[in-house]
């Protein structure tokens, strides 16, 4: 028998020939990744923040489509992140096979630790990405808290980032200083043009990124007409509200058309229970208000219904206190939610009854709902059961 071994051959930077893989390409496409990472990171801590039961400094209700407008740059910068991520590491991809440069420990350290930064940057963000993307499709292939995960995540991705940009911006100002077809800083083995100018390469990723989100966002699920491109956000696609989630879904419909309802309204010590027929008896306001998904969708609807403040004035509960709605929903992380001071306060948060001038349906809350200006759609809770003032 011969004794003679295989060896499969060491992949090397040599095997990528192609110019379009280069720093003049990853640095243009980079920085606008950045830009989009950047906008995601804000407008991501800014819906946590809105969502969060104890807020130092409440966010206002003012203006009312402001948690609408920065959920959709959320969604619309981290779909078009998808593409440019795509090119980006398709364009670096050769530096995974460089050569260690050096073997002393005190120079190879800085190396190990910028390698490090970039390998969990690159899985952070296709994770984080991919979670964004599912959620988005509204589909859960896994039981996990996506909340947490990509909250948690962000902020792993965004000082990986921040490493990876110190140690670049040398290199990233050299480049952009320099024409797009510079070949000065290109790895010595790119010597052959490559199917298409980096011009082309570029226009075709700016293309490709611009046609992501007009294919999936919330803008694409609100504009009429266009809903039938969402083709990520499955529920803009009907007519009227999308529906987060069903009654029949979360097992409320017979609580939700028991003769016996009652809306509990806690004040300390003190219990009123009001039935449907005795919320609608009180004066009614009507308001044109969003709800705003962070699945990627909003929509407008005219609700009509109770004051909040006027119901807690009605039961005597002070002004410039949080409340805690609880829905009948008996699961789930929506059965309790935290509505801070001024938008309790505010003339147009209701206890809806009323949508587009009909009676509420179930799936969307019947017999009562909040809705609040300038709001997560998550605090907009269905089928209330009680409100309760901290
Ligand atoms: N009780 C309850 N309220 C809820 C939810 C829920 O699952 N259960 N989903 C919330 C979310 S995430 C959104 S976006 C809105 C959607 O309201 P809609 O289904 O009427 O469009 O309801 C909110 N209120
Ligand atoms: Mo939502």
């Amino acid at each position: 028998m011969s004794a003679r071994r295989w060896r499969v051959p060491r992949p090397s930077e040599d095997w990528f020939g192609s110019r379009l893989r280069s720093a003049a390409v990853a640095t243009r496409v980079g920085v606008w990744l950045g830009i989009c990472f950047g906008l995601a990171f804000v407008t991501g801590i800014i819906s946590h923040y809105a969502q969060a039961p104890h807020q130092p400094v409440p966010l206002g209700p003012w203006p009312a489509w402001g948690y609408r407008v920065t959920q959709a740059v959320h969604v619309v910068a981290g779909t078009a992140a998808v593409p440019l991520l795509l090119v980006k590491l398709w364009s670096v991809y050769p530096r995974l096979f460089q050569p260690w440069p050096q073997r002393r420990l005190r120079l190879l350290v800085p190396v190990l630790l910028e390698r490090a930064a970039i390998g969990v940057l690159v899985a952070g963000a296709i994770l984080e990405l991919g979670i964004g993307v599912m959620n988005v499709a509204q589909w859960y292939a896994w039981d996990f808290n996506f909340k947490r995960i990509h909250y948690g995540l962000a902020w792993v991705v965004i000082g990986a980032l921040l490493v990876h940009l110190g140690v670049k911006l040398p290199l990233v100002r050299s480049v952009l200083a320099g024409d797009v077809d510079e070949t000065a800083a290109d790895r010595p083995s790119a010597r052959h043009p490559g199917m298409l100018s980096r011009r082309a390469l570029l226009r075709s990723t700016w293309l490709a990124a611009a046609v992501t989100v007009v294919a999936s966002t919330t803008s694409a699920g609100t504009i009429r007409g266009l809903g039938r491109l969402a083709v990520l956000s499955p529920r803009s696609r009907r007519s009227g509200i999308p529906i987060n989630r069903t009654a029949r879904q979360v097992d409320v419909v017979a609580a939700a058309t028991s003769a016996d309802y009652r809306c509990e309204v806690v004040v300390g010590s003190q219990v009123t229970r009001l039935a449907r027929g005795e919320l609608a008896a009180l004066p009614q306001s009507t308001h044109t208000l969003p709800i705003a998904c962070v699945e990627g969708w909003s929509a407008d609807g005219t609700w009509t219904g109770v004051r909040l403040r006027a119901l807690l004035d009605h039961v005597g509960a002070p002004r410039g206190h949080a409340v805690e709605i609880t829905s009948l929903q008996e699961r789930g992380p929506d059965r309790h939610v935290v509505l801070h001071a001024p938008f309790v306060d505010d003339d147009r948060t209701l206890v809806a009854l009323m949508l587009d001038g009909q009676t509420l349906s179930l799936d969307h809350g019947y017999p009562a709902r909040i809705i609040s200006p300038n709001s997560p759609g998550t605090l907009q809770t269905k089928w209330i059961s009680r409100i309760e003032v901290l």
